[in-house]
């Protein structure tokens, strides 16, 4: 039998800001941008569980948590900290914990920074997995004193949903009889691959639920949905195969910065490369790497059209000298007529290696 776990921290940038700084527990917290006053032109990380209440979430314009932050301060609800967060910390704790679990489980698929599979078929029962599950609760809090939600299923489809089913700090158990049931009053939207466009042109034709997915015949959503169509009458009705990916590797690593204000300063942008470059090189050597084929530039200018511009070597590099001088000579074009003809200002820009290589 297989027994499936999913592992995702509860509000996790801002719940480490908490631990580490005692005086803001409790109180509404956002991590991310510099808001400046509402003028900040970043966005927000993530936001603690009293921040959500006033509407703010992760991926939102910092100016639009301000403006939120200050509406619920003026209802007379408390005022809201925002800090920019130090994701260096947030990789540190992400390890560690990813630590713990291979202590528990044999097999552990790191999903990203804030969550994991993992396998807990050998325990033999869904109660002895929650029981494992519970454990490993809390040796996190014990540990780390941080609190994690964790799914039990019985594929990584039911488990991840799963663990976003009760947050925070909830364990939810759901057996493979239990499974169907379990989607079936779920907006569709839960279901991994139903993107917000999926979603919407489904909701033109009353399709809300997975429930209401589940009137189509396995033609009819290969008609709609093409070769995904009939992986996706399975997945609705609990049913999902995928193995855990044990020996992940970034494929990339990158770093990009949007600048306070639009400009075609170009000492300013050199120095931001610069640093971009530099920070992209301490962290792709930091997980192990020493070389890179791949250099990619994005720029965004002020009216938001942002452009990438790769170059891919023959031979691996190494330096960051060669990477910066890479990366400025992919910039370049943008600074003069050749890529922006019309002088527009620039907003954003990125720096990211790929083909990456440990030789
Ligand atoms: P999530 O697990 O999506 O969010 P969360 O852990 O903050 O909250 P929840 O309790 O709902 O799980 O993401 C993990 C971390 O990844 C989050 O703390 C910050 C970071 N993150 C971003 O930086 N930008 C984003 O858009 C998202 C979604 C997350
Ligand atoms: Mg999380």
């Amino acid at each position: 039998m297989r027994i499936i776990g999913h592992l995702d921290m509860d509000a996790f940038f801002a719940a480490i800001e908490e631990r580490d700084h005692p005086e803001l527990k409790g109180r509404p917290l956002v991590v991310g941008a510099d808001p400046a006053g509402g003028l900040g032109r970043g966005v927000v990380s993530t936001a603690n569980y009293p921040a959500r209440a006033y509407g703010i979430h992760s991926a939102m314009p910092i100016s639009t948590a301000w403006r939120l932050a200050e509406a619920a301060r003026r209802r007379g609800r408390p005022a809201t900290v925002f800090v920019p967060g130090s994701h260096r910390k947030y990789g540190e704790v992400s390890a560690r914990i990813i630590a713990i679990l291979h202590h528990f489980a044999p097999v552990v698929e790191g999903a990203g920074i804030d969550e994991a599979y993992f396998d807990l078929s050998f325990t033999g029962s869904y109660d002895r997995a929650a029981d494992l599950a519970r454990q490993i609760k809390a040796a996190i809090l014990e540990q780390e004193r941080l609190t994690a939600s964790i799914g039990i299923g019985p594929n990584k489809m039911v488990a991840k949903i799963a663990s976003d089913f009760h947050k925070p700090d909830a364990l939810t158990l759901v057996t493979p009889g239990e499974a169907e049931d379990f989607l079936a009053p779920l907006a569709v939207r839960k279901i991994p691959g139903i993107g917000p466009k999926t979603e919407q042109s489904l909701a033109r034709l009353g399709i809300k639920t997975v429930k209401d997915l589940k009137r189509f015949t396995p033609e009819e959503l290969y008609e709609k949905f093409g070769k995904w169509g009939p992986s996706l009458y399975e997945r609705i009705r609990g049913r999902h195969d995928s193995p855990l990916v044990t020996s992940w590797e970034p494929k990339s690593v990158g770093e990009q910065e949007t600048f306070a204000q639009d400009t075609r300063d170009l000492e300013f942008i050199f120095s931001r490369l610069w640093e971009l470059c530099r920070e992209v090189h301490r962290r792709f050597t930091a997980v192990g790497f020493h070389t890179y084929r791949t250099v990619v530039v994005t720029v965004r200018f002020a009216d938001f059209a942002t452009y990438s511009r790769s170059h891919t070597r023959v031979a691996p590099a190494a330096s960051r000298r060669r990477l910066t001088f890479e990366a400025m000579k992919l910039l370049m074009p943008f600074l003069d007529r050749r890529e922006n003809p019309r002088g527009k200002l620039i907003r954003l820009i990125g720096v990211r290696v790929e083909k990456l290589g440990r030789e």
